[in-house]
C-alpha cells in the first residue's frame, strides 16, 4: 500500500532502526541523518518516515510530509550553522539523475563552496 514500509527498502530500515545511521534531528514524520558518503562538511539526507520512492510522489500522495522534509532541511541547515554561509537542497530524481536508493530524500549540503551548475 502507498506510504507503507517496504521490507526491501534501506530508508525504511533505518526509519524503523534495523540499519543504524547518525540520526542529526527526527520529527513525527521525518528522520534526518548524516550521508554515509559525504560529499561536503555537512551532508546529511532528509526522509520522510512514509515510503514513496521520489520526492514528486511524496509530494503528490502527502504534500504536508513533502513540506515536512523541506523544514526539516532548512532546520538542519540551522543545527549546523550553514545557514548563514549557503547550502544547497538537491533531490536526485531517477537513476539518470544519479538517484540510488528509492525512498524519497532531500540531500542538505553545505560547508563548502558549492558550484553552478552542478555536473
Ligand atoms: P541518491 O543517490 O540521491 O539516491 O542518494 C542516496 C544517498 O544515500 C547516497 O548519497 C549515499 C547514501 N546512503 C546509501 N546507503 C546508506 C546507508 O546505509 N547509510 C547512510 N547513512 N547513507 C547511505
Amino acid at each position: 500500500m502507498a506510504g507503507e514500509p517496504q521490507t526491501d527498502c534501506l530508508f525504511c530500515k533505518i526509519v524503523s532502526g534495523d540499519i543504524p545511521a547518525t540520526i542529526v534531528r527526527e520529527s513525527a514524520t521525518t528522520v534526518a541523518f548524516r550521508d554515509i558518503n559525504p560529499q561536503a562538511p555537512t551532508h546529511v539526507l532528509v526522509i520522510p518516515k512514509v515510503h514513496y520512492p521520489d520526492a514528486a510522489s511524496l509530494a503528490a500522495a502527502e504534500p504536508q510530509i513533502a513540506a515536512d522534509v523541506l523544514t526539516e532541511a532548512g532546520a538542519v541547515a540551522a543545527d549546523e550553522k550553514i545557514d548563514s554561509t549557503g547550502y544547497r537542497t538537491i533531490f536526485n530524481t531517477g537513476s539518470g539523475a544519479g538517484q540510488t536508493v528509492f525512498h524519497a530524500h532531500a540531500h542538505v549540503l553545505g560547508g563548502r563552496g558549492l558550484q553552478w551548475p552542478p555536473g
